[in-house]
């Protein structure tokens, strides 16, 4: 019997809140995972991350195929020994890291074969390795390979990778063999033309996932674009399937996608922004980098739940963002997730309360008061 199952708890509009039962434990929707891409989420302790409020992480099968290797990894024990995070991990198949890091790409019907960015020796990825590298990492979430392309794009150029992606994910379901303890997560391409997006949608179901992706967005069309995209495709997947949108977003960008029926959210953005010197908090980006941080004694917010947005002054994280102190980055990765973490428990609580235009708006007001 399948032991990945979705639950759909409640409804508020379009927004839907949810429970993904997985052997490693559950998943709260709408759900936002941290990036741990090369095995590690950059600059946190794996019990941090937890404590933050995440569920679950997401990996890369891309970037642990070349180091340490997949095999490696599976005779180590697997992805989650191997980085002490028990909780359930989601990997994503490497098509998208080829096309945007591999050197020399070369995509056929087969699949891609490819140079590593790191040393430049010769891989090659399909359907089938993506699904046995996502096997022996021991991934609880398996995504089929794909092929995505950046918007804009010309119609029939899309048409062709989104039937490509189709004829890969009716091999992915065939490799994948319905293994019981893991998921295995179709995904939808199509980009902008609605018309390419329910023929890949009704595609996917007539394959049979146990849960649908929406990828090739946030490819460099505008977010209005996205919404409509969205808009226009959630209502075309099955409501007794969790729906996730790959590599999105800023804060803003999840609440209009929540409004719109996606459930699960991924993205380096949180922790590569405070790597940066950005502070995301309920009164919009904080650019710790700014001289004006200098002097101010005041902690990045004293209401936060969140200890380290209460203890450390913004003259002295300003200090270590100049410095370029690792300290500095463990903290702004930390209050990051911090505040993704609680902006999806808000719209968890929200729509179970039937409020969460008023909590999207009140957010969103937020936000656009500023911090000082
Ligand atoms: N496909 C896969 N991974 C992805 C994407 C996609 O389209 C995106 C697009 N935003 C991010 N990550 N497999």
């Amino acid at each position: 019997m399948k032991q990945v199952n979705f639950s759909l708890l409640a409804t508020d509009g379009n927004a839907r809140r949810g429970r993904i039962d997985t052997p490693r434990g559950d998943i709260q929707t709408p759900a936002f995972m941290p990036v741990g891409t090369a095995g590690t989420v950059k600059a946190m302790y794996p019990e941090q991350v937890r404590e933050t409020g995440a569920d679950i992480l997401l990996g890369n099968t891309y970037h642990l195929m070349l180091r340490p290797g997949a095999e490696r990894v599976a005779s180590l024990g697997g992805l989650h020994t191997f980085m002490d995070w028990e909780r359930p991990i989601l990997t994503d198949s490497g098509g998208f890291q080829v096309m945007s890091l591999a050197k020399l790409r070369k995509l056929d019907e087969k699949g891609v074969t490819f140079r590593s960015h790191i040393d430049g020796s010769a891989y090659s990825l399909t359907p089938e390795r993506s699904i046995e590298i996502q096997t022996l990492l021991d991934s609880d979430i398996i995504m089929q390979l794909d092929e995505c392309i950046p918007l804009p794009s010309e119609t029939r150029e899309i048409e062709r990778a989104m039937e490509l992606s189709l004829r890969w994910a009716d091999r992915s379901k065939t490799a994948f063999n319905n293994q019981a303890n893991r998921a295995l997560f179709g995904i939808v391409q199509g980009g902008d033309d609605l018309r390419l997006r329910a023929k890949s949608a009704a595609g996917l179901q007539s394959i049979g996932f146990d849960g649908y992706a929406v990828g090739g967005l946030a490819v460099g069309e505008p977010q209005e674009v996205m919404f409509e995209v969205l808009s226009g495709v959630c209502p075309l997947l099955p409501s007794d399937r969790p729906r996730y949108l790959m590599g999105v977003g800023k804060p803003d960008d999840i609440l209009g996608a929540i409004e719109r029926g996606i459930d699960m959210f991924d993205c380096v953005h949180p922790t590569r922004a405070g790597r940066h010197g950005h502070i995301y908090t309920r009164f919009g980006v904080i650019n710790m980098k700014n001289a004006r941080h200098k002097d101010d004694a005041r902690p990045v917010d004293e209401q936060s739940p969140n200890r380290n947005c209460r203890r450390f002054s913004r003259a002295y994280l300003h200090h270590l963002v100049k410095t370029e102190e690792i300290l500095g980055a463990m903290i702004l990765s930390q209050i990051n997730l911090a505040y993704y973490q609680e902006l999806v428990a808000g719209a968890r609580a929200a729509i179970e309360a039937g409020t969460f235009s008023e909590y999207a708006e009140a957010t969103r007001a937020g936000w656009a008061g500023g911090d000082l």
